[in-house]
């Protein structure tokens, strides 16, 4: 049976603003503080996710998380009511209501990993819902995060959605952003690559900023997806380039079917990683980017690797670029001399993104990918899937709710809680999600 891949984009929510929260992610550590506008943000990924679905790709829709979460402000010993909660927790510790308010559940490629049918011995589509243990703006996304996935891939016959791998350091677990699937077609078994940047039983690791995710949190995943050693590749990140701004593996490297984009320092002892690849995938090819062409600081300052690499009827692909690529001269010229080279990538598009972009999300970093037959998608909830009809109603809907301006001090602003409670309750009818959300409860 024919399998396709669909995006699914994260909304972003209410409370996008910039609190600095991710060390090691030198956007966010860079932006901190600045006014952001939620309601430009969630327009921005909008129109990506329109032009993707009109350029016809698969696109879906994840919604956002309920922030702030107040649930953690009182795990954490503020009291009272809702707003006094709030009130406490901006005057004691506006870093932790930050993290409490953060709209990081956008970034949906660290949502879970996610295994198609072709691949898992159970012939199920496999969802393991990402820890993200090393941030603890991020830790708190996962029990959301299942509801969602419940709620969207919601056929037990098709879709298997795992919690979560415990919530240790040595299980730090960052989901779909390190991991690569490789194959001709999505309908055959394909080759999981899954990358780690720190093993809890060796010292090799960086220095300067940390590793989240661990190798065995991916081996736990391969596991629970039920794939199969010959099929699964574990392949270490270079520790340079997360001591150098690349907190996750998509910052450097993104691939699809038989193609990986990488920059030449991604991986540790790269050559043997190709060598590999080479061995056991079909017809495998590579595009790695020389040191001397594109740096890795400007890999990460224009986010060239974290684009989508989308497949196309004529056998091409399309490489969906944030706009900072286009601004930098030397990296702009590197993809202009790609194209022109008759490479498998032979179109881009460039979107801006820039809300996303200052806190280290770019066009990757807002999907996640899932291989699907057409029968494991006529199950998903099909209210989520971009439309004509569902664009025109989530741009009234932002307009209708979305702020735009937000700064930390806006947080304990109680009527940003009802704001927010009021839009995701009109967005859990519009999507067709059920009472997803604690407030709803
Ligand atoms: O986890 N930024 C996110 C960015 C995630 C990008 N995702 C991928 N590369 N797949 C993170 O570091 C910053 C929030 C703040 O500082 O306000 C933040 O969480």
């Amino acid at each position: 049976m024919i399998a396709r891949e669909a995006n699914f984009d994260g909304l972003v929510g209410l409370t996008h603003h910039y609190a600095g929260l991710s060390f090691g992610n030198e956007a966010s550590m860079r932006h901190q503080h600045q006014v952001a506008n939620p309601r430009l943000a969630a327009k921005q990924g909008l129109m990506k996710m329109k032009a993707l679905a009109d350029a016809g790709y698969l696109q879906g829709v994840i919604p956002p998380h309920e922030r702030p979460h107040l649930a953690v402000l009182r795990q954490l010993g503020f009291t009272g009511s809702d707003q006094q909660v709030l009130a406490a927790a901006m005057k004691q510790a506006p870093a932790l209501l930050s993290a409490a308010s953060s709209a990081s559940s956008m970034w949906v490629a660290n949502a879970a990993t996610v295994s198609p049918s072709a691949d898992s011995a159970d012939r199920k589509v496999h969802f393991t819902v990402a820890n993200l243990n090393n941030k603890f703006h991020r830790a708190m996304e996962a029990p959301g995060t299942e509801a969602i996935l419940r709620a969207i891939f919601r056929d037990p016959k098709y879709f298997q959605v795992h919690a979560a791998l415990p919530q240790v350091a040595m299980l730090g677990d960052e989901g779909a952003a390190n991991h690569n699937r490789f194959g001709a077609r999505y309908d055959e078994p394909g080759v999981q690559m899954f990358v780690w940047g720190r093993d809890e039983c060796s010292d090799v690791a960086p220095g300067r900023y940390p590793a989240r995710q661990t190798r065995q949190a991916s081996e736990a995943v391969a596991r629970l997806h039920q794939l199969s050693d010959s099929h699964t590749l574990f392949v270490q990140q270079n520790p340079t380039v997360i001591d150098a701004g690349v907190f996750h593996n998509d910052v450097i490297a993104v691939s699809n079917q038989q193609l990986l984009f990488c920059h030449q320092q991604a991986f540790v002892n790269q050559p043997a990683v190709l060598d590999e690849l080479q061995r056991r995938v079909a017809d495998f090819q590579v595009i790695e980017v020389p040191d001397n062409r594109v740096s890795v600081a400007d890999a990460v300052s224009t986010y060239l690797f974290n684009s989508q690499l989308l497949s196309k009827p004529n056998g091409k692909m399309l490489l969906v670029l944030p706009e900072e690529a286009r601004r930098h001269e030397g990296v702009w010229q590197w993809l202009t001399e790609m194209l022109a080279s008759q490479s498998t990538i032979d179109e881009i598009k460039v979107f801006d993104l820039r809300e996303s972009m200052r806190n280290g999300g770019g066009p990757a970093c807002l999907r996640l990918r899932v291989v699907m037959t057409d029968d494991e998608l006529a199950a998903v909830n099909p209210a989520v899937m971009m439309s004509e009809r569902l664009f025109a109603s989530l741009n009234v809907w932002i307009d209708k709710f979305y702020r735009d301006r937000l700064t930390q001090a806006d947080l304990a602003d109680p009527l940003l809680l009802r704001e927010g409670r009021e839009a995701l309750d009109e967005l859990t009818r519009l999507l067709d999600l059920g009472n997803i959300y604690a407030f709803q409860q």
